[in-house]
Order: C-alpha cells, then structure tokens, then sequence
C-alpha cells in the first residue's frame, strides 16, 4: 500500500504531464484551512484575490456586479452594478485593472482597480465564461473545452487549445484561475476543478472539491463557481454560486513551467525562482505528488446558469 501510495502518482502524473500517452488525471481533495462568511445572494462568476482582498464578479440579469469584498468579513467595500440587460462572468486583473466578462452580451468591461471607473470595453465574438491573466496573457473559456489566449491590451485571440482529459476533450470549462503556470478551471454542474497544462491542454489533475458546504447549506446554493489564488500564502480561495461561506484551502498542484511576466506584471511562480526547466519538471512532479489520497467522483449538481 504504501508503495503505490509513491508510485501512482509517478505514473499517472508523469505520463498526464508529458501528454504521451492518454491516462485519467488523478484525483486529490484540498485541505480546508479556514472558511469565511460570503454574500448568498452573490451569484459568483468570477473570483480574484490581491492585495488582501477579494474581489468577485457575478452574475445573473439585474443582479449582475463588480465587488471589492473583505475577506475575513465578506462585507463588500465597493460594487457597481452592470444594469439589467448584462449578466456578469469571468473576472481577472491585469496590473491596475479589473476585466470583466459578460456571458452573452459579448462584452468584456475594463475598470479602474481602485476605483472601478470604467476605462474601456473589449468586443468578442464567443460567451464569455471564465477569466485569468498569468502575467502574460489572459486566458478565457467560453463553456466549451476551448482555452482562448488573448492578449491583455488589444483582447486579441492569439491562441487556442482544447482540454483533453483520458483523450477525451472536458467541455463546461468555467471559473479560471492562472496559479503557477497552470490554469484551474472549474467544471460548470460538478463539483470538480481540472487543473490544465496550458501548453497541451491536457489535465494534469482534478481536484474534488465536494462536500464543502453542509446538506442544509447546500439546499440554498447553486454549484461551485470560484478559485482565487492568494500569491502571499499560496493557497486557495473558493466559494460557488449563492454560497453563504467562502473557503481557504491549500491544494498539492502539479509544477510546470511558469508564464513568463511582462514587464510590470506578476508572475507568482517566478517569484518562487522556478524556471522553466522541463527535464526538471517531470521530476517535481514526483516530489509534488507525494500527497494523494483516492476520493469517490465528484456528484454532479445542476441548476440554472
Ligand atoms: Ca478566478
């Protein structure tokens, strides 16, 4: 037992990041930290830490915002409202502005980080579901198994690529969150987040994060729908639909090469002083799946978009 406890992990990881050979991504739990009140009435499409704070995206017609939110408190410090006709997505932060997608309206709304004055607006031609920005580039679902690269400035589509899991491509890709080179995305109707090699598409993990609200929670809240990454900590933040909580946890991803910054952008991985070092990588692989624990599949729970 306790080999195979060091040597799946090797396996699967190995072959799922090298993409040779098709292989289900392995499946681990986060650890929960700590948990915080959050809004239930917020319909959460997207989610973002920095600075201390979070801040959310969400959605539904009439109910639609940009927040800044406290995070021990779940009190919102700042929100504007998008009007009745736009109904709120994926949110990411490149330097000192906030992007915000729409899902149908196709729209992507540019703020003031601070200020949350609008600066400009994006045309785009798909739905827009999930947002993240790796330092370099934004990275874009639109409820398919596309990930849409685009550039921060112009918006512009540079690439594209299809999420493959166990050769198959994982469409109702939502909630983004760019962590170390990697991209989480939230799986819409599961409680389930694939953790993708950006370069290939390919799962390199899932993550089960169900069972995190109590039945009577659960009763009144729609499906998981939020990661922010807090670079300080490097742990997690997630919270869904009309959940009353939001939880901090702390999650073993696989490593991979890190995004590389532009100039004045962040880049959390680099900060750690990796480098983009493939013969490397295979190996941390190893190191970074030492902790694996087998779960039951994530259920599936659905409820209006
Ligand atoms: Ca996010």
């Amino acid at each position: 037992m306790a080999l195979s406890r060091w040597v799946i992990p090797f396996v699967l990881a190995g072959s799922a990041w090298s993409g040779a050979a098709a292989a289900a991504a392995p499946l681990v739990r986060p650890n929960v930290l700590a948990e915080f009140p959050h809004d239930a009435n917020a319909f959460t499409q997207g989610l973002l830490h920095h600075g201390g704070t979070l801040y959310e995206s969400t959605g539904l017609r009439g109910r639609s915002s940009l927040r800044r939110v406290e995070l021990a408190t779940g009190t919102v410090l700042l929100d504007i409202d998008l009007g009745t006709s736009e109904f709120g997505e994926g949110l990411a932060r490149v330097d000192d502005r906030l992007i915000q997608l729409t899902w149908q309206e196709h729209v992507a709304h540019v703020y003031d980080l601070e200020t949350f004055e609008p600066v400009t607006d994006f045309a785009y031609d798909t739905e827009g579901w999930g947002l993240c920005f790796d330092g370099h580039q934004l990275v874009m679902t639109d409820g398919s198994d596309q990930l849409f690269f685009r550039d921060p400035d112009s918006f512009e589509v540079l690439r594209s690529v299809s999420v493959v899991d166990d050769g198959v491509p994982l469409e109702d890709l939502n909630e983004l969150e760019c962590v170390h080179g990697l991209v989480l995305a939230n799986v819409w109707k599961t409680d389930t987040i694939a953790v993708i090699d950006p370069k290939t598409g390919q799962v390199l993990e899932r993550v089960d994060a169900s069972g995190l609200l109590s039945q009577d929670e659960q009763a009144s809240a729609d499906v998981l729908n939020g990661i922010a990454h807090d670079a300080s900590t490097g742990h997690l933040y997630l919270t869904g639909k009309l959940w009353p909580k939001l939880f901090e946890v702390e999650l073993e991803l696989p490593v991979t090469a890190p995004a590389t910054p532009r100039k004045g952008g962040s880049c959390a991985m680099c900060a750690m002083g990796q480098g983009p070092n493939d013969g490397l990588v295979g190996w941390l692989i190893v190191l970074t799946s030492i902790v694996w624990r087998r779960v039951s599949p994530a259920g599936a729970r659905s409820r209006a978009r």
